[in-house]
């Protein structure tokens, strides 16, 4: 017996359609912020990917619903960027029209999969009304100074006519390219805008301790944030009033200085070289203009320098130093130099290894034939020997005060974060360049900046985005002076950086409540921080620092009121090919999610998706495990076909069913999907091992606990069981503890010491009543009939036996 699919989901997804089902309540006052991370409308539709996380944010979502809990489990389109761009520039037409129909068919496949998203609360990063917001917010970043231009040097894509972010650019061949579409990518130096999220650096860093995330992702954004504790120490120059200043971590090792390096780049580089070095030194510069920053830190290559020609000299022990410049030292790290010991550091002893420089050990090591990073004790050091490192730096930081040679500093990887995009589909800067140089705001009551609405977008060939082609929405006047639009655009990370509060602001789609009113910030006492965050590893570092960054300067501006969004992150694994490699179009092993809606049913992709394995894992695709949650279904269907349900309570299921409330629920709170359905098969195998009719409330409550997976299939059993209203709504089941202790046993019944039957009897019976239950079982009975009781023997809990002649 099968039900069928293709009838109950349609029929249930246009009843939660038409009753509101899951419109966001406000009755409660306890309260859950489920969220996905939103998908990029693309063309090619949802993935197999999507609906695994998105199915888990959804039975977490519907069990707090049941829970009594206010939810709030929105969905959106983080709708800007690149394909949509490029297709405007190929084909003529308007991206907006392109994302559109994008977006109405993932809406559309999202509804076929049943979540319990209120569509009420879409929002659209490329919609006027939103975008406002995120003009509102640069501008409030504008005027706390976290918002400049600069001239950076970019990543400049000639063939996408783009800046790209670094984490957009791969590398193929030594050479860079653009992740999308393989174009060559050069540096070049440019007028940016850009965020100083280095401001923020302490408190992004900070703020992870509170936050329950995964450990990895929190690992990942310190490492990113790359904060390092060391000493500026000045290098004086050789008979020349110049100083040159490195940053060290390891201050201690000044006794093993052999020589200094600059990064080419490096200001100082040219004034040094002497004038026998200055071809080579030229040389040198522009070969490093050819590689990318990976290349010149892979330990793996070997190092190249050049010799400046000049020297300074070790402010603690008067050495002469000769000063050296080399690529693996980045011109934007710290000071751009660094003091070589070769001795204890890798990459300085292959460097001095080739140009034979020096190597002083000091610290001692059984092994000089390499360098020797590890802990040990200084030698060759004066006043430092016999010291360990964290005592050394300590006396060699006093020392160099003392000197006044050196002071405390603390460095950041972390850069800031490059802002313009040379990109039509993009958010307009709400900004002004004035004829005088001033730049100004635009006034709040005039945002939207909105796109111009134009069948002309094409490359400006300048650099510049397609906006520059339009110069009647370029050139304006402003208060009588003569001003200039910002041609280029926001990148997609803006969008996303605020887009939970949106769904808070949302009241119908793209409709949005003033982020500064009284109600908006009720709301935002409401409901933040997000409970439950839920979306790919591949956004553990940039959306999340981003995201973070905004939330803090909203934070500081009174807008938010608490100091992180994302209380509790899962990253879940990816559904990869049956190969076990990722899927991709290009190998042609590709899942389509409609299909498998089409063939299993939604149901069946639901509950296969979290049964797969832990969320977190990356697991292969199996058509068998997917017939296999089919069958479970259908034999769930059956048992409620079949069975006969009572009011009465016999017992018998008492220990199953509150065994399995109580997992059901915890492994739920814990995102343990999996071990939750396993759990729920627990229960029917003993509904089916049952003879007599089953107690009804056991089949409700499982019903409620599974609508949380299966939902279409509840609630069509739900109603098939006599009930009104939607399963979603009811009550979540509690479980009683008490029937939680076994308190049955197994009784053997013996005639003359032989096994003659077993009966379920209540924990410590007495003898008596041991004994007459045994002589009422049927096969005793006839056993016993008309014959003489010699003895009768009880054994309390386990045994009893009847000697008859
Ligand atoms: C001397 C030294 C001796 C160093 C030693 C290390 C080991 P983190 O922790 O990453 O901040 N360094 C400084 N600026 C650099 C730059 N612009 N490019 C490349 N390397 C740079 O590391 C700081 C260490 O990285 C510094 O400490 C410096 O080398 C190097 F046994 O100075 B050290």
């Amino acid at each position: 017996m099968e039900f069928s699919h293709k009838k109950i989901e349609k029929k249930w997804q246009k009843y939660w359609d038409e009753n509101h089902t899951f419109k966001t309540t406000n009755n409660h006052d306890k309260k859950s912020f489920v969220l996905d991370m939103f998908p990029y409308p693309s063309g090619a539709g949802l993935h197999v990917g999507h609906p695994k996380g998105y199915t888990a944010t959804d039975v977490f979502a519907r069990m707090r619903r049941m829970q009594q809990y206010d939810v709030l489990h929105p969905i959106g389109w983080d709708a800007f960027g690149l394909p949509a761009e490029q297709y405007a520039l190929k084909t003529g037409n308007d991206p907006r029209e392109f994302t559109a129909k994008n977006i109405d068919i993932f809406r559309a496949q999202l509804k076929t999969l049943g979540f319990s998203y209120d569509y009420e609360k879409e929002v659209n990063t490329s919609h006027p009304n939103y975008y406002k917001v995120t003009q509102w917010i640069f501008q409030q970043l504008y005027k706390k100074g976290l918002a400049e231009i600069r001239e950076a040097n970019v990543n400049w894509c000639e063939g996408l006519g783009t800046v790209l972010a670094n984490e957009e650019v791969i590398l193929e061949n030594g050479k860079m390219v653009s992740e999308v579409g393989g174009f060559e990518v050069i540096k070049k130096p440019m007028k940016q805008w850009v965020l100083k999220i280095t401001k923020y650096a302490d408190r992004l860093l900070d703020g992870l301790e509170g936050l329950d995330w995964p450990n990895s992702v929190k690992e990942l954004q310190k490492n990113w944030i790359g904060k390092s504790k060391g000493m500026l120490i000045d290098f004086k120059v050789e008979n020349k009033d110049d100083v040159i200043k490195v940053f060290t971590t390891r201050a201690d090792t000044i006794f093993g200085v052999s020589y200094i390096v600059l990064a080419p780049e490096n200001e100082n580089v040219l004034k040094l070289t002497t004038q026998d070095n200055l071809d080579n030194v030229k040389k040198y510069i522009e070969v490093t203009k050819t590689k990318t920053d990976i290349e010149r830190q892979d330990d793996s290559k070997e190092k190249t320098g050049v010799f400046t020609g000049s020297y300074v000299i070790n402010p603690v022990n008067g050495d002469k130093v000769p000063v050296w410049v080399a690529d693996y030292v980045l011109n934007d790290y710290a000071t751009g130099a660094v003091m070589a010991v070769p001795a204890h550091d890798e990459r300085d002893w292959k460097f001095a290894s080739k140009y034979d420089l020096p190597i002083k050990f000091v610290i001692e090591t059984k092994d000089e034939s390499k360098a020797f990073v590890g802990e040990g004790i200084h030698i060759n050091s004066e006043f430092l020997d016999g010291l360990d490192r964290i005592q050394a730096i300590e006396a060699m930081g006093k020392k160099l005060k003392e000197l006044n040679a050196g002071e405390e500093r603390i460095n950041y990887k972390l850069r800031d974060w490059l802002f313009s995009r040379q990109r039509f589909y993009g958010e307009p800067f709400p900004v002004l360049f004035l004829e005088d140089g001033e730049i100004a705001l635009i006034d709040e009551k005039d945002l939207p900046l909105e796109l111009p609405k134009t069948d002309y977008i094409k490359p400006s060939g300048t650099g510049e985005s397609p906006l520059a082609n339009l110069t009647d929405w370029v050139n304006v006047e402003y208060n009588g002076k003569k001003a200039k639009r910002e041609t280029n655009t926001m990148p997609q990370w803006a969008g996303s950086c605020w887009y939970y509060l949106a769904y808070i602001l949302t009241v119908s789609p793209n409709e949005l409540i003033d982020i500064e009113s009284q109600e908006a910030k009720e709301l935002f006492k409401k409901w933040l921080p997000v409970d439950l965050y839920i979306g790919g590893q591949e956004h553990a570092v940039l959306h999340l620092m981003y995201a973070r960054f905004w939330h803090q300067v909203l934070f500081d501006l009174g807008v938010v009121p608490t100091p992180e969004p994302f209380q509790k992150l899962i990253n879940q694994g990816m559904i990869l090919a049956d190969t076990g490699e990722k899927m991709s179009k290009s190998k042609g092993n590709v899942i389509n999610p409609d299909e498998i809606v089409e063939s299993h049913g939604a149901d069946t992709l639901r509950l296969y998706e979290v049964f797969m394995g832990p969320l977190e894992a990356s697991l292969p695709w199996s058509f068998k495990g997917l017939d296999g949650a089919r069958k479970w279904l259908d034999r769930v269907y059956r048992m409620v076909e079949t069975i006969e349900l009572t009011d009465q309570n016999n017992g018998n299921l008492d220990f199953v069913y509150n065994d399995v409330v109580k997992k059901v629920t915890k492994m739920i709170e814990e995102c343990k999907f999996n071990t939750a359905i396993s759990q729920l098969m627990v229960f029917v195998n003993a509904v089916y091992k049952e003879t007599t009719p089953v107690y009804k409330e056991y089949i409700f409550n499982f019903t409620k606990m599974l609508s949380v997976f299966a939902p279409h299939l509840a609630e069509e059993l739900w109603e098939k069981m006599g009930n009104k209203n939607s399963v979603c709504l009811q009550e979540w089941p509690s479980y009683d503890e008490s029937k939680l202790v076994l308190n049955t046993v197994t009784i053997a019944v013996q005639i003359n010491g032989k096994l003659k039957a077993t009966f379920e009897a209540d924990k410590g019976l007495a003898k008596e009543e041991l004994i007459s239950k045994a002589k009422e079982i049927q096969n005793i009975a006839e056993n016993i009939q008309g014959k003489e009781i010699v003895k009768e023997i009880a054994v309390p809990d386990k045994i009893v036996n009847i000697v008859v002649k």
